[in-house]
């Protein structure tokens, strides 16, 4: 149970607003600079692509990495497209390479558009760290897991499951139909659903595109096509927002069911309307401390990704690679009425 790491997250959100308010005056970090240079010192210019701009899961735990980064005296940029479409982060990696920083930390929309991108990236002494959503595992030095993707999809089919009393229709709302981790979810929500819950049929999988409007309008398309629909899952932050803005003022509240993966402060009113009674989440501002600290341990040659390695992420302990170059954050966590006022992410 990763509720200490909640907490853990909870103080650096405190924290933050210190840390914008440096943001903002537009104070540049003491730390190492970008480039070639003639010193040793390792390079901690790290880069943070999340899937797209203006998402608030990926403006916490890109924060998350800013303050590790600022931890570690090194430098943190966000660069990022307006859009999550499968190859537009490969124009960032392509000028992070020119630029070069001392690594990339990445939530890839597509698990090979931008591997090309990538590899060109590592080619050129970059390290590369996938955080949220992986790319091939050849095209990245580590990937950091927010939790098991097992773990991910039972929580959510658990939910739903007790939502709807284990029988009836349920549809998928989810981010882009390419995005690696959502992929990964539904795949094990589908097994989970044929395996252990026979009365529940999933009737329907749709892509809002972590973009709020048209997972809004998908919300309203599910309802109008599937008349005895009785749940929604919906594995984005992005998603389950939208759709449960558009189940808050139908007359459908109530009535559908809507759970999934969602962030405290997006969902809070929603939970208190009654319009959705439990979804489950991770502390996105640990994902990105997290993978900060990863980074700047290959950076630094205190590890190369190898199962077995370890290395100390600041506050949250000391971390072990893990299968396929891989490092586990923790475990989902489920919110409702009884806890959401605990959490301000
Ligand atoms: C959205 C993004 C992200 C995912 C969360 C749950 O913010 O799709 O990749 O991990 O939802």
């Amino acid at each position: 149970m990763n509720r200490g790491t909640l907490r853990t997250g909870l103080r650096a959100a405190a924290s933050l607003a210190a840390v914008s308010l440096f943001l903002v005056a537009g104070c540049s970090s003491t730390g190492t600079t970008a480039g070639t240079s003639s010193s040793k010192a390792a390079n901690l210019a790290i880069t943070f692509l999340p899937k797209n701009l203006g998402n608030a899961y990926f403006d916490t735990s890109d924060k998350g990495g800013k303050k590790a980064i600022d931890e570690l005296g090194g430098k943190y940029a966000e660069v990022g497209p307006a859009a999550a479409a499968p190859d537009a982060q490969v124009q960032y990696i392509n000028t992070l390479t020119q630029q070069g920083v001392g690594g990339i930390v990445v939530s890839a929309n597509d698990k090979a558009a931008i591997c090309d991108a990538l590899t060109a990236a590592m080619d050129a002494k970059i390290k590369v760290v996938t955080y949220d959503s992986d790319t091939n595992p050849e095209c990245r030095n580590l990937f950091i897991n927010q939790a098991t993707a097992d773990g991910i999809a039972k929580v959510e089919v658990d939910m739903i499951a007790k939502q709807i009393g284990d029988s009836g229709e349920i549809a998928i709302l989810s981010a882009s139909a390419n995005a690696t981790n959502q992929n990964a979810w539904i795949d094990l929500m589908k097994t989970q659903l044929a395996s252990s819950h026979p009365n529940i049929k999933l009737v329907d999988t749709v892509y809002g595109n972590d973009d709020d409007q048209t997972s809004f309008d998908k919300t309203a398309g599910l309802l109008s096509a599937h008349p005895n629909l009785k749940g929604i899952i919906s594995p984005t932050t992005v998603g389950i927002t939208a759709a449960a803005r558009y189940l808050s003022t139908s007359s459908a509240k109530g009535k559908v069911f809507l759970t999934g993966l969602g962030t405290p402060n997006q969902m809070r009113q929603y939970v208190k309307d009654g319009t959705v009674t439990e979804f489950a989440l991770w502390n996105p501002a640990d994902l990105g401390y997290l993978a900060a600290y990863a980074s700047a341990a290959l950076i630094k040659g205190d590890i190369t990704g190898k199962t077995g390695d370890t290395f100390t992420a600041g506050t949250l302990g000391k971390f072990t690679v893990g299968a396929n170059n891989t490092v586990l954050l923790g475990d989902p966590y489920k919110f409702n009425k009884d806890n959401i006022d605990q959490f301000n992410f």
